[in-house]
């Protein structure tokens, strides 16, 4: 076998990327920008330095963007998002500017080792999941594609906690990414906008007493200032920016209170101002709730809205052509406030009437929904809504009488249908539903894979869709080859320009060419020993973080994403258990060696997801020292899973398990990044798993369990878990030992109430599933012991994901939502 020595991509054509020249720029920089002499400077002045110099050609291009964008008069794209998962940025910047090797070279001549300080850059990790990364996935490729771009979001001080296992425990730490500064990073104070929460609503009469306009007067106020950090596009395409807000204080200081000897409470306004962009709520797929969020999503649209429409302004001059130069989009519900907003601002600031208002909103927004999952759908009580954005309220009773008339006039709904339209959940305590205002604000809402669209026109949006049904479209999420195959798997990817040339790195359809590879041996074997080097880093990382060995020439089957009940990291644990039993009562058997690994983190407040956290813990350390099982099976929790983690462990996985309970999971993108990386998946019919098996193929990919339909029907037919457990021995096995204390001697009843769970109602159907899942994963350990057909597998499943590219993703969305070129 040979070992592929990577080499580094195509360079971009630019000036001063000479090695010497480059590190010439880093002394300065680390002299004049960091102020520091190279014999004291410490790794992360060396980090900084080099991100300055970079940062510098970043800008050349930003400016250029900018300009030939205005100068075109370009319709520009605003990505609204509550979260911004953009892990670290300097290799992305490097490499997508073509400088790494050049860099890499430059800071070997001044004895500084660039693997070592790209490893001190903190993650940026301003988001929770899937959602989150999209965003930050959609970015570079809006940047690659040439789509003229600003994302919006907040500058949280405090991002994703950092996760601690304690004796097998989930902890929580906070996450302080801006320790050593943001080398990457503007601060706009001129860029900064008030915001207004509370007070009262005045209505301003003409002399004959006609209602000309609203003035609300708000009782608090505070600023929200820019920072801005450059994204970089592949090949240096285009730059975009990211504007991200922080909270300041309008007042500093309330020096009355401070004189009268209040030192506390002089600060009353600071720490309230801080508090809106302190934290990021680490609430994934389900309700945060309070109503501190509420105030972060008021906080950045409004923000986002006022820099949008001033922009404008002083191109354009008038705001009747908005919809023509900027498409707004909500990433999810979080900024669906945006739409009562903008109506406010055209209104109350710019004295349009409500119904030209009205209709350059719904020509503006589009929306993306990222969830069916009932928790997860943003409501607000109306005393509460009434109390913090009084004028919003009367705007949305505005625009809901707009939205019950067309539907009564249409006449085709029932009274329940019009009360489940309404933006007022009218039943028990009044709300106001987020989704279904940024379903009437916006012309386009779309879903996140074939699958999840279909749902959504039969489940949430039912009624709201047979109002308006050419508004639903679909289109499945992508992630960046960038980051997740040319970064994260260099051996893999100089391994296919070898074999395919370099059109892939710019077209990755051309990826397809790699297929016929499959059947070529020598290739086979190349391909396997890239794998085992990946595999190799990973073991390397478990034993250092964690002291526990694994051999990397077992199978690596790999589960990482959040901890939730519905994407049922239970069921892998319990087969996990299962195996173990079946191990230790036929050793004689030819098991093949596997190494199971977990990551993830919980909500804190999410009790089940935190036990499973500890159980997959508790496994672990029962199984990993059992002399019976002979290393034939290890069970690994890798603790703080974050995106730098995932660019470690996703090139590493044979297997990647994507089992969610079919229907609740809208897409899944970690799905993807696997298949790319040369995985093979084990996983239900569920969000883009259903686009992945036709892409590659039902030889290369093992489906097992229930449809979404099939769910629905058991639900409705009343499941009775309990009479499924006792048909499967093996199951109920696993859970007799769980459920007994095998894995917790030192609490026997630890896992007693979620094992009851599982008999008593099984809301993620663990045991419908079960035994058809335990029947797959035997089949994956038959294909694993023919290493060939493994491996031709494998390298399909690399050729025949490039559909699944965030650039796919954005051109659809360019094309068919934005109307934009790209
Ligand atoms: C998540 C879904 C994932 C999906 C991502 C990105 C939320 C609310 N939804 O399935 O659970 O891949 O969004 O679309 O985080």
């Amino acid at each position: 076998m040979t070992l592929v020595k990577t080499t580094e991509l195509p360079r971009l054509n630019l000036t001063n990327s000479d090695p010497k020249a480059l590190a010439a720029e880093i002394l300065q920089a680390l002299k004049y920008r960091v102020g520091k002499d190279a014999a004291v400077a410490t790794r992360e002045d060396w980090l900084t330095a080099a991100i300055k110099v970079v940062r510098d050609r970043i800008v050349d291009r930003w400016h250029e963007s900018t300009k030939e964008a205005y100068e075109a008069g370009a319709k520009r794209v605003y990505y609204l998002s509550l979260e911004f998962l953009i892990g670290r940025l300097m290799r992305d910047a490097f490499s997508n500017l073509g400088v790494m090797d050049a860099m890499r070279e430059a800071l070997a001549t001044l004895g500084v080792d660039l693997d070592v300080i790209a490893a001190l850059e903190p993650d940026a990790a301003l988001g929770n999941g899937g959602l989150g990364r999209l965003a930050a996935c959609f970015m570079e490729s809006m940047a690659t594609v040439g789509v003229p771009a600003h994302g919006y979001g907040i500058r949280y001080a405090n991002g994703m906690f950092r996760q601690e296992i304690h004796d097998g425990w989930q902890v929580e730490l906070p996450e302080t990414w801006l320790d050593h500064g943001n080398p990457w990073e503007f601060e706009r104070r001129e860029r900064s906008f008030e915001v207004g929460f509370g007070g009262t609503v005045e209505s301003v009469t003409s002399k004959d007493g006609r209602l000309e306009r609203h003035v609300w007067k708000p009782h608090d106020r505070l600023l929200a200032v820019a920072y801005d950090t450059p994204v970089v596009g592949w090949r240096g395409a285009r730059v975009n920016t990211l504007r991200l807000w922080s909270g300041m204080p309008i007042d500093p200081i309330l020096l009355d209170a401070f004189n009268a000897g209040d030192h506390i409470g002089a600060l009353r306004e600071s720490n309230k101002a801080d508090a809106l962009s302190r934290v990021l709520y680490p609430a994934d797929s389900s309700e945060a709730g309070q109503e501190l969020r509420l105030r972060q999503e008021y906080f950045f649209s409004t923000a986002s809205l006022q820099d949008i429409i001033q922009r404008h302004l002083s191109q354009y001059g008038d705001l009747l052509s908005l919809p023509d130069k900027a498409a707004i989009h909500l990433n999810d519900t979080h900024p669906a406030i945006a739409v009562t907003e903008l109506i406010r601002l055209l209104m109350d600031v710019h004295l349009l009437d409500f119904d030209t208002a009205w209709d350059i909103s719904k020509r503006t927004f589009a929306y993306t929904n990222h969830t069916l999952l009932p928790e997860a759908l943003e409501s607000w009580a109306v005393p509460l809504f009434e109390r913090l954005l009084p004028r919003h309220m009367q705007i949305i009773y505005a625009i809901n009488a707009e939205i019950l008339l067309e539907a009564r006039a249409s006449d085709q709904f029932s009274g329940e249908e019009i009360s489940r339209i309404s933006l007022i959940q009218e039943n028990g305590e009044r709300r106001v539903r987020m989704g279904n205002l940024a379903f009437a604000g916006s012309h386009s809402i779309n879903g996140v894979s074939a699958l999840h669209t279909e749902l959504m026109k039969e489940t949430v949006f039912a009624d709201l869709h047979r109002l308006y049904p050419e508004r639903i479209n679909n289109k499945t999420n992508g992630i960046t080859p960038r980051r997740w195959l040319f970064q994260s798997n260099p051996g893999l990817t100089t391994l296919i320009r070898e074999a395919i040339g370099d059109r892939f790195l710019d077209d990755i359809d051309a990826l397809e060419e790699l297929d016929r590879f499959a059947e070529d041996a020598s290739f086979r074997e190349q391909f396997a020993s890239v794998k085992r080097a990946n595999k190799e880093r990973l073991a390397s990382l478990v034993m250092e973080r964690q002291g526990v060995r694994v051999d990397p020439s077992a199978l690596f089957d790999i589960q990482i994403k959040r901890i939730h009940e519905y994407k049922r990291q239970l069921l892998n644990i319990i087969e996990a258990v299962a195996l173990y039993d079946q191990i230790r009562s036929h050793p004689e058997r030819d098991w093949m060696p596997r190494v199971k690994f977990f990551g993830g983190k919980a909500a804190p407040s999410y009790h089940n997801a935190k036990l499973i956290i500890k159980l997959a813990n508790d496994v672990a350390k029962v199984i990993n020292r059992d002399p019976a099982v002979r290393g034939l099976l290890k069970v690994v929790f890798v603790p703080n899973y974050n995106v730098s983690t995932a660019e470690i462990m996703v090139p590493a996985a044979d297997l990647s398990e994507q089992i969610s309970t079919a229907g609740m999971e809208a897409s899944g993108t970690g799905n993807m990044k696997f298949a790319l990386n040369g995985a093979l998946t084990i996983g239900t019919l569920d969000g883009a798993n259903v686009e992945i098996k036709e892409c590659v193929g039902d030889d290369n990919i093992f489906i097992f369990g229930l449809t979404a339909a099939d769910v629905a029907e058991r639900r409705d037919n009343g499941y009775a878990p309990r009479s499924v457990i006792e048909g499967s021995p093996e199951l109920s096995q696993a859970l007799a030992a769980i459920s007994s204390g095998v894995f917790s001697p030192d609490d026997r009843n630890r896992y007693r109430d979620l094992m009851d769970g599982l008999y008593q109602h099984d809301w993620f159907m663990v045991a419908a599933d079960f035994d058809a899942y335990a029947d797959a994963q035997r089949q994956v350990d038959a294909v694993w012991r023919d290493s060939p057909d493994w491996y031709a597998r494998a390298i399909r499943n690399v050729a025949r994901t490039g559909w699944f590219s965030s650039d796919r993703t954005i051109r659809q969305y360019a094309n068919e939502i934005w109307n934009v070129p790209a």
